[in-house]
């Protein structure tokens, strides 16, 4: 029988704003069929999107939404998740919300490690605005802030997380929907923060003046620059050079949630145990 999208839409936006062929289409459904496999209620989870094509996420879905400022969604969701612990608390941004604008909140959402998800749509380029170059656009890409080429080096965001302490991190493309639907199982199950790059085409405001007309020759063109890990792992540095590894890239069981030590805190402050001290991070060091 065919999965049931409905109960999961607010179908009275329904058509979407999006353009025909775009890949936040095939994020939104990965999603929903996801939090169908979780069995997760629309109620026990919390959308939160920023501003972009990707922040009508919180438009569309059914659940608790927020749409909130651009850049501003891991903000608003650590406010969310310490204020309702048992929520799941769900980020959906642009690169250019996640990385550019909004890059410190999700440096620092990765370094506490606090049980979000935060899934950033990928397309190489501001789409809402555009094609304004983006933290992730491709040197020698045309943008209409660069339009004799993007002088400015390419971002890796899955590298950024690693870094920054993120205890899931993971990418998929958009052409793999049944791959992308796992990631996000797996993203959302894990307890910590999660940052999930779901790759995806904007044909119309990046392939479009970058020779991929069309959706498909964008999809095939972000194929030929992904590979799963295990193959990328193979590779010798120089042929890495230029391709993003698909796949959970981290998963990390050890380090401590920052919903659980705030309850550290509370306990502390009710007189219920003594301060906290470096053993208490024993784990993590
Ligand atoms: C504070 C602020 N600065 C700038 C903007 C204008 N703006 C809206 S969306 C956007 C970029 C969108 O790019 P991205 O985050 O990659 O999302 P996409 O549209 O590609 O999904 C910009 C610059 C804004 N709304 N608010
Ligand atoms: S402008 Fe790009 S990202 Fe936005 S809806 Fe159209 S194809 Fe999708
Ligand atoms: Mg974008």
């Amino acid at each position: 029988m065919a999965f049931n999208y409905d109960q999961y839409l607010r179908l009275e936006k329904m058509p979407t704003l999006w353009c025909w062929g775009c890949g936040d289409g095939v994020v939104l459904k990965s999603f929903i069929r996801a939090v169908n496999k979780l069995g997760l209620s629309q109620d026990e989870i919390c959308v939160v999107s920023g501003i972009g094509c990707s922040g009508r996420f919180s438009s569309y879905l059914d659940f608790n939404t927020v749409h909130t400022t651009h850049g501003r969604t891991v903000a608003f969701a650590t406010g969310i998740k310490l204020a309702n612990p048992s929520k799941t608390v769900v980020c959906v941004a642009g690169d250019g919300d996640a990385l550019a604008i909004g890059g410190n909140h999700t440096i620092h959402g990765c370094r506490r490690n606090i049980d979000i998800t935060l899934i950033v749509i990928q397309n190489f380029i501001y789409g809402l605005t555009n094609s304004q170059t983006s933290p992730t656009t491709p040197q020698g890409m045309w943008t209409v802030s660069q339009k004799a080429g993007n002088i400015d080096p390419t971002f890796d965001g899955c590298k950024l997380a690693i870094a920054a302490g993120a205890s899931f991190v993971g990418r998929e493309n958009v052409t793999a929907p049944k791959k992308l639907e796992k990631l996000f199982v797996e993203a959302i199950k894990h307890r910590g923060f999660s940052y999930v790059e779901a790759m995806s085409n904007c044909h119309i405001n990046f392939g479009r003046k970058n020779k991929m007309q069309s959706a498909m020759e964008n999809l095939d063109w972000i194929d030929s620059i992904t590979m799963p890990k295990k193959k990328y792992d193979e590779l010798s540095p120089e042929e890495q050079l230029n391709l993003l590894p698909t796949g959970i890239l981290k998963q990390d069981m050890e380090v401590r949630e920052y919903c659980d030590m705030y309850e550290d805190i509370k306990a502390v402050h009710q007189g219920k145990r003594g301060v906290i001290t470096q053993a208490d991070f024993k784990k993590k060091i």
